[in-house]
């Protein structure tokens, strides 16, 4: 992975010259915004900073093992900071304060946006931006090394938690030799791997299967070869589920053999958010994202349209002669 050597030369001395540093991860947050977040947070205490890593939503429960977790904010009460960095957001609206602070991204304050989408938008005054990275985590990897600035087993954990989320403990197509390489040294630096794979990948809860169960009941196929499920405010409701709880259960309706792509739409709050998957070499599903305002990577995207779902009925004569 090539930095921009300039770019992050101007980063370090940010970094040097600030002392307060707020750390955003993106909304509903997930392995990867929150161990590119926490991983920069430790490397920031042992260069002596203040850091303060701040979400405008509460952590999954499954993330309890990553060090650190437990100073998250929820909420950002101010950005009065030295700098702000900015983590795995393709886009100003996915961070959730772009509406109570649009000064973050009109360039005139220290923002460093790190991320791996290639739809991201360069909204930072700084960006590193690197659409072939499986993670943000890695980027952050890569940036630490470049610098020479510490990367203690905390921050392994948290880098190597962002690699396992966003590659699907190793299975996406994103995963590849460098993928591999720099999970590698993340554990020989003492990465607590056991965490990772027990909490996030060998741990369902009760509500989660039941509404995993909805998801694969759900689950059918369109005429155009499209594997497609839904999940109502209901479901959640009957199952005691919340919304992060459907972490993963993508890749189970994307199994489906010879799909074009898969899609499940989530009701939340008001809204419908669609996640698409697929296994397919011709299809980039970011730009179907798109034609619904939203975004992502070839092979994993997404969109949220305001409404609520709704099942259609067609009814139709049949000949009983
Ligand atoms: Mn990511």
């Amino acid at each position: 992975m090539q930095l921009n050597k300039n770019e992050l030369q101007a980063i370090k001395e940010a970094m040097q010259k600030a002392e307060t540093v707020l750390l955003i991860p993106h909304k509903s947050p997930d392995g990867d915004t929150l161990g590119a977040a926490l991983g920069l947070y430790h490397t920031l205490i042992q260069l002596g900073k203040s850091p303060t890593v701040a979400c405008v939503d509460e952590p999954a429960p499954v993330f309890a093992f990553m060090p650190g977790i437990e100073t998250v904010k929820v909420g950002i009460e101010h950005i009065d900071y030295d700098l702000v960095f900015i983590l795995d957001a393709g886009a100003t609206h996915l961070t959730g304060v772009n509406e109570i602070y649009p000064e973050l991204f009109d360039k005139s304050r220290e923002v460093i946006n790190i991320d791996h989408h290639p739809t991201n938008d360069y909204y930072g005054k700084y960006n590193v931006v690197v659409p072939t990275a499986a993670a943000t985590t890695m980027v952050i990897y890569q940036m630490l090394m470049d610098m020479e600035l510490p990367l203690d087993r905390h921050t392994a954990t948290c880098l190597l938690t962002g690699i396992y989320t966003d590659t699907g403990s190793f299975i996406h197509s994103n995963t590849n030799a460098e993928t591999l390489r720099m999970a590698a040294r993340l554990l020989a630096k003492g990465a607590n791997l056991r965490g990772i794979s027990k909490d996030l990948f060998s741990t369902t809860k009760i509500s989660t299967m039941r509404l995993w169960g909805r998801v694969l009941k759900n689950t059918y196929r369109t005429p155009d070869g499209v594997t497609m499920s839904v999940v109502t405010q209901k479901d959640f409701e009957e199952c005691g589920a919340t919304y992060d709880e459907m972490t993963g259960v993508v890749d189970y309706v994307n199994a489906v053999p010879n799909s074009a792509y898969s899609v499940i739409l989530t009701e939340k709050k008001g809204a419908v958010k669609g996640s698409l998957r697929t296994l397919n070499e011709d299809v980039d599903v970011s730009a179907i994202a798109s034609n619904f305002g939203g975004g992502g990577h070839t092979k994993a995207a997404g969109f949220t349209v305001k409404g609520t779902l709704e099942k259609e009925v067609r009814w139709k004569v049949v000949d009983n002669g």
